[in-house]
């Protein structure tokens, strides 16, 4: 099959007129490769994402066509999907401050150019979620874009039509989440149009590669949270004589064990699967 896009944990390959997207155990820290991977990440993500799929199918339509009519050697961690023409957008929804969007309420008092209330601390739940759009950068970092930047960008109705669907998943997910245990602090999604104009939901959705998972037990504003996924992996090459430049470090066997368990957990709390 013919390889179309290799990003930095997944291939996309295209088959005919589908495209099919294949998830690899590459774990990425500071955007950087390491050079072992995570067994079995691949497959948690990606059966997360179909689970997702199918939660949000009455939010908006998604681009999954099969998550078993992959070819074999993929099987469990490749999606069968339509090809769309891709929205050169990013969208972002924010339900709590953290990452770029708590840079932005210390500088600005705002995100997104959405003014928020004082007195907010690293961590806080947000009177309600935010749509934070960014561009799609090729290279280098992404920017935010005000929503009248998206209008000029993808036009208004397509632009309204991208926030309601990525607010209203984006509840759907947390609140589903909040009742397992989990916050879901934040989500980017990206979506496509089909021929029809018909806007579809791509990528991948809600999974600890696309968004931040908390866990709700723990949450505690005013200080850094603990992520549900690669945390161990973060804290412990944070504490090496490394630049975050590639090559990344080896991750010692227990880590890799530790990460692999928190994966799996976190997708049989969410989903009540294996
Ligand atoms: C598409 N990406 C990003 C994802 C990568 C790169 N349904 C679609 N139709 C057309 N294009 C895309 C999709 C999707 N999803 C997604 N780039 C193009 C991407 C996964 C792995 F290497």
């Amino acid at each position: 099959m013919e390889l179309v896009h290799s990003g930095k944990v997944r291939e996309l390959y295209a088959d005919g007129d589908d495209l099919i997207m294949v998830a690899s155990d590459r774990v990425s820290v500071y955007d950087v490769v390491l050079p072992t991977p995570i067994p079995g990440k691949g497959r948690v993500l990606t059966q997360l994402s179909l689970w997702w799929f199918g939660q949000l199918g009455s939010v908006v339509p998604n681009h999954v066509i099969s998550g078993t009519d992959v070819p074999a050697e993929w099987a469990g961690r490749a999606i069968r999907c339509r090809r769309l023409e891709m929205l050169p957008v990013e969208c972002i929804a924010r339900g709590y401050l953290a990452g770029l969007g708590l840079t932005s309420y210390r500088e600005t008092g705002t995100i997104s150019g959405v003014p928020l209330p004082p007195g907010l601390a690293e961590g806080s739940r947000l009177p309600e979620p935010v749509f934070t759009p960014t561009t799609k950068a090729a290279s280098g970092h992404d920017e935010p874009l005000t929503y009248d930047e998206v209008v000029e960008v993808v036009g208004g109705p397509v632009a309204a039509e991208l926030r309601r669907a990525t607010l209203e998943v984006y509840r759907r997910g947390a609140e589903l989440a909040a009742a397992r245990g989990i916050v879901i602090a934040d989500t980017k999604l990206e979506f496509g149009l089909l021929p029809d104009g018909t806007l579809v939901l791509a990528d991948e959705v809600l999974t600890p590669d696309s968004s931040r998972f908390w866990l709700a037990s723990e949450w505690q504003p005013g200080r850094p949270q603990r992520s549900l996924d690669k945390q161990f992996v973060r804290d412990w090459s944070a504490g090496l004589d490394w630049d975050r430049r590639p090559p990344g470090p080896a991750i010692p066997d227990d880590l890799v064990a530790a990460t692999q368990a928190r994966y799996q957990e976190l997708y049989a709390r969410l989903t009540g699967g294996e």
